[in-house]
C-alpha cells in the first residue's frame, strides 16, 4: 500500500460546536484542512486494525471531495473497510441506523445541517461512535486537542472511488462498500409504523405534502411516501438533492420553508404537511393552516405513543434539552417516566438511550427521535404523525388543541438574532451573567423574577459536567426566558432567547403566540439590553 505521510500546520480553529464542526466551504479547501481534522478523529479514536467505518454526507458541495480524501485516509489509516452511503449521500438519521445496523467502529458524517449550501455555503464533519450517535464531549475535546498540534497525516496516493453503483471495490487493500441506505432506513421505518393503516389514510380524501427543500431526504421521501405508502407523487416536493439546495436554505422552520408554509396556509390546503432540513435530523409539523411548536410535537408523540406499533410497549422515559418547553414534562408526569434536562445537543441523549432510561428525546430546534437511532429524525416524525393520524382521524389541529385540553399549554416561541457581532452578543450574554442577583425578585407587571442561573448538567450515567448551557431567567408563575449563544453559525454570533409561559386557561388557547408572548418578550429585551449593545431590534427568525 502507498501510505504517504504528509506535513502540514496545525490550525486552532477546529473546535468542534454544538453539532460537529462546521465552517464555510472556503475554509474546508484549504490546503490540509479537512484532512487535519479527519486525522486528529481518527488520532482521538485509537482505530482497531481492519475494523469498518461508516461514511456519508447530506450531498452538500465538497461532498464528492471530502468523501475521497477521507477513503483515502482511512485507508492508510488501518480501516478494513468502509461503508458508504450511494452518491456519497447518507442523512445523518440513516447514518445512525447504518452504525448500528452493521455494528460499525463508528462514523464520519459530512454536513452543516440546516446552513446553506453551495461553493459560498457551509460545510462539516462530524464523528459518531458505535452507538451511533455524536461523540461525546470527552471524545470532541480530545480531537480539538489533537488537531491543535498535529504535525501530519497519512493518506494512500491512489485514483478516486466510484461510488454511484452499489457494491464493493477495493482501495488498496481495504473494501468500500456502497450501500443503499434508503432501503436500510426505509426497513427500519417499516418496523416502527403501521405502514397498512398509513396506506389506507393516504388513499382515503387525506392529503400531505412533503418538502425535502432540495436536500438528503429527497430520496428517502420517494421511497417511503410514493413507494411504499402508495401516496401520490404530488405529495412530496422538491426532492431532488442539489449541491446548493437550490441556492435555499434547508432549514424547515415558518421562515425559511415558506413554499410549503404558503401552500399550507393557501387555497386547497392539504390536510398535513412537513418538512425536513439539509441532513434530514429535522422536522416541521403542520396542519391545514396550522403550525406544531416542536415541543409540541414532542409531548405529543410521547402522549400517543403507545397507540404505535413501534412503541406499544409504552416508553421508558423522555429527555428534552433545557429550553425546550416543559410540555412534555406534562405528558411525563401523567405517564408516571422519568423527564431528563440536558443541555443542547443530540449528543446528550445518547448516554440515557443507552442505559435504555429514555425512549423519547426532542429539541425545541425541530429535533424529534427515539431510542430507534441515536440522532433526531426528521422522517421519523413525520411518519409518527401519520400513524397516529392514521388512527385518531382528527385533524392536525383539533389533535394538538385537545392535546391542550388535557395537559395545558405551554406558550412558546424563540427568537434568534443572527450574525450579531461577537463582542456585542458576548456582552449581552456577560451583562445578564452579572446581573443575576439584582434580577431575582424583580417584577414586571403580572411576572416576577424568582431565580436565574447558568444551567449545567451532570450526566448521570458517566457523571460528566458541562457548564455554561444557557441563562435561565425563571418567573414565579413557572415562565421562564432562556438566553443561549448558538454553537452552530460560521459568521458573527447568534443570540437565541427561549420564552415561555404556561397557560392553563383553555379560554386562552386560541391565541398566537406572539400575543400571548408579548409581555414575555419586552422583559426579555429590557434585562439583556439587547437593543443598546447589538443595535437591532427585531429578530431575524421567529419559530
Ligand atoms: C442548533 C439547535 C440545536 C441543535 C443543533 C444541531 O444549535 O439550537 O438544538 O441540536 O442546532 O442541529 P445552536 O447551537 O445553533 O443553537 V442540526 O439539525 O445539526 O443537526
Ligand atoms: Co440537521
Amino acid at each position: 500500500m502507498n501510505v504517504q505521510t504528509i506535513t502540514s500546520q496545525a490550525f486552532s480553529d477546529q473546535k468542534p460546536g454544538t453539532s460537529g464542526l462546521r465552517k464555510k466551504v472556503a475554509v474546508f479547501q484549504q490546503p490540509h484542512y479537512l484532512e487535519n481534522f479527519v486525522q486528529s478523529i481518527f488520532d482521538s479514536i485509537r482505530v482497531p486494525q481492519g475494523a469498518t467505518l461508516t461514511l456519508g454526507g447530506d450531498g452538500r458541495y465538497y461532498n464528492r471531495e471530502a468523501i475521497q480524501t477521507i477513503l483515502k485516509m482511512a485507508a492508510a489509516n488501518g480501516f478494513g473497510r468502509v461503508l458508504v452511503g450511494q452518491a456519497g449521500i447518507l442523512s445523518t438519521p440513516a447514518a445512525s441506523c447504518v452504525i448500528r445496523k452493521y455494528k460499525t467502529f463508528g462514523g464520519i458524517i459530512l454536513s452543516a445541517s440546516h446552513n446553506p449550501g453551495g461553493v459560498d455555503g457551509d460545510f462539516g464533519i462530524k464523528y459518531n461512535t458505535e452507538n451511533g450517535g455524536p461523540a461525546p464531549e470527552k471524545i470532541t475535546e480530545a480531537i480539538f486537542e489533537k488537531s491543535k498540534t498535529i504535525q501530519n497525516y497519512k493518506i494512500i496516493d491512489a485514483p478516486d472511488v466510484a461510488l454511484d453503483v452499489i457494491g464493493e471495490t477495493d482501495l488498496a487493500g481495504m473494501k468500500v462498500q456502497v450501500i443503499d441506505a434508503v432501503a436500510d432506513y426505509a426497513e427500519l421505518m417499516e418496523s416502527l409504523f403501521d405502514f397498512n393503516a398509513i396506506k389506507d389514510l393516504l388513499s382515503s380524501d387525506f392529503r400531505m405534502k412533503f418538502d425535502a427543500m432540495h436536500a438528503v431526504t429527497g430520496p428517502y421521501a420517494q421511497e417511503i411516501f410514493i413507494n411504499r405508502l402508495g401516496a401520490p407523487s404530488e405529495s412530496i416536493m422538491n426532492c431532488i438533492p442539489l449541491p446548493d439546495f437550490g441556492g435555499g436554505h434547508p432549514d424547515p422552520n415558518l421562515t425559511y420553508a415558506h413554499e410549503l408554509v404558503e401552500i399550507i396556509y393557501g387555497e386547497h390546503a392539504p390536510d398535513f404537511g412537513a418538512a425536513s432540513d439539509g441532513d434530514g435530523d429535522r422536522n416541521m409539523i403542520l396542519g391545514k393552516g396550522f403550525f406544531v411548536t416542536p415541543s409540541d410535537s414532542l409531548a405529543l408523540i410521547a402522549a400517543n405513543a403507545k397507540m404505535v406499533k413501534g412503541y406499544a410497549k409504552g416508553i421508558a422515559g423522555v429527555a428534552r434539552s433545557m429550553p425546550t418547553s416543559g410540555a412534555v414534562d406534562m405528558v411525563a408526569k401523567s405517564l408516571d417516566i422519568p423527564c431528563f434536562e440536558t443541555p443542547t445537543g443530540w449528543k446528550f441523549f445518547g448516554n440515557l438511550m443507552d442505559a435504555d432510561q429514555v425512549t423519547l428525546c426532542g429539541e425545541e430546534s425541530f429535533g424529534t427521535g427515539s431510542s430507534h437511532v441515536r440522532e433526531k429524525d426528521g422522517l421519523w416524525a413525520v411518519l409518527f404523525w401519520l400513524n397516529i393520524l392514521a388512527i385518531k382521524r382528527q385533524s392536525v389541529e383539533q389533535i394538538v388543541k385537545r392535546h391542550w385540553l388535557q395537559f395545558g399549554r405551554n406558550v412558546y416561541s424563540r427568537h434568534d438574532y443572527e450574525d450579531l457581532p461577537l463582542e456585542a452578543a458576548n456582552g449581552v450574554v456577560e451583562h445578564l451573567r452579572n446581573n443575576f442577583s439584582e434580577l431575582v425578585g424583580k417584577s414586571f407587571g403580572r411576572y416576577t423574577i424568582q431565580t436565574c442561573d447558568d444551567f449545567s448538567y451532570t450526566d448521570s450515567i458517566d457523571g460528566s459536567v458541562s457548564t455554561k448551557q444557557g441563562l435561565r431567567v425563571l418567573f414565579t408563575d413557572g415562565s421562564r426566558i432562556v438566553f443561549r449563544l448558538s454553537g452552530t453559525g460560521t459568521s458573527g454570533a447568534t443570540i437565541r432567547i427561549y420564552l415561555e409561559a404556561f397557560e392553563p386557561d383553555t379560554n386562552k388557547h386560541d391565541l398566537d403566540a406572539q400575543i400571548a408572548l408579548a409581555e414575555m418578550i419586552q422583559i426579555a429585551l429590557q434585562i439583556s439590553e439587547l437593543k443598546q449593545r447589538t443595535g437591532r431590534d427585531t429578530p431575524t427568525v421567529i419559530t
